[in-house]
């Protein structure tokens, strides 16, 4: 019946593992605006629409959150991106020597 020379899923007794598809969701991070007395709030709005690519109207609420709680989220990322946006704000600020600072935390 199934002459076993032409065996088509013949392996030579090798045993095969199939690969699962791994594509692992990456852990995300959030990156945060604070707080000072310096920053003019239409610098934060801007930076806001610029890096993280808000709405002017969101932006404003987020600004103003910032503003009188302290601390404020301005988006979830994966880690390489989130630590590209906290250097790319923090680069801007300075360029125009303002002393706004932000960082980033696991979510
Ligand atoms: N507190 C600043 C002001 O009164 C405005 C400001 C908002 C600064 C948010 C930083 O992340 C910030 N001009």
């Amino acid at each position: 019946m199934s002459d076993h020379r032409f065996r088509s899923d013949e392996d030579g007794g090798l045993a095969i593992q199939e690969s699962k598809p791994k594509l692992k969701k990456p852990r995300l991070y959030r990156v945060l605006l604070l707080n000072d007395d310096y920053t003019p709030m239409e610098f934060v709005v801007i930076v806001l629409e610029k890096f993280f690519a808000k709405p002017r109207e969101q932006a404003v609420q987020i600004m103003l959150h910032v503003h009188q709680r302290g601390t404020g989220v301005c988006g979830l990322y994966p880690h390489d991106i989130a630590e590209t946006k906290v250097q790319q704000v923090l680069t801007f600020a300075r360029d125009h020597q303002h002393p706004l600072q932000c960082t980033m935390e696991p979510e």
